[in-house]
């Protein structure tokens, strides 16, 4: 499964806690660290939920991968 490790070392830089899941306040400080000015507890949900494939509320490595694969081909 190569591509799936292809997105683990950005896996890893979101998930900052290391749990295996990228939580709505990772998300949260990836937007803000990526230069959105403001980003609300709203719009991480929101991002997040874009995201989480199956709707348990957290990003899974797969579901990561999923997302970026659909949204940045090559
Ligand atoms: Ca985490
Ligand atoms: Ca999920």
């Amino acid at each position: 499964m190569s591509e799936i490790n292809e997105y683990q070392a950005t896996f890893d830089l979101i998930d900052v806690d290391s749990d295996g899941l990228i939580s709505a306040a990772e998300l949260k400080n990836l937007m803000v660290a990526l230069g959105a000015a403001e980003v609300t507890d709203e719009a991480a949900v929101a991002a997040l939920a874009a995201i989480d494939a199956d709707g348990d509320g957290l990003v899974s490595l797969p579901e990561l991968a999923d997302y970026l694969s659909q949204n940045a081909p090559r």
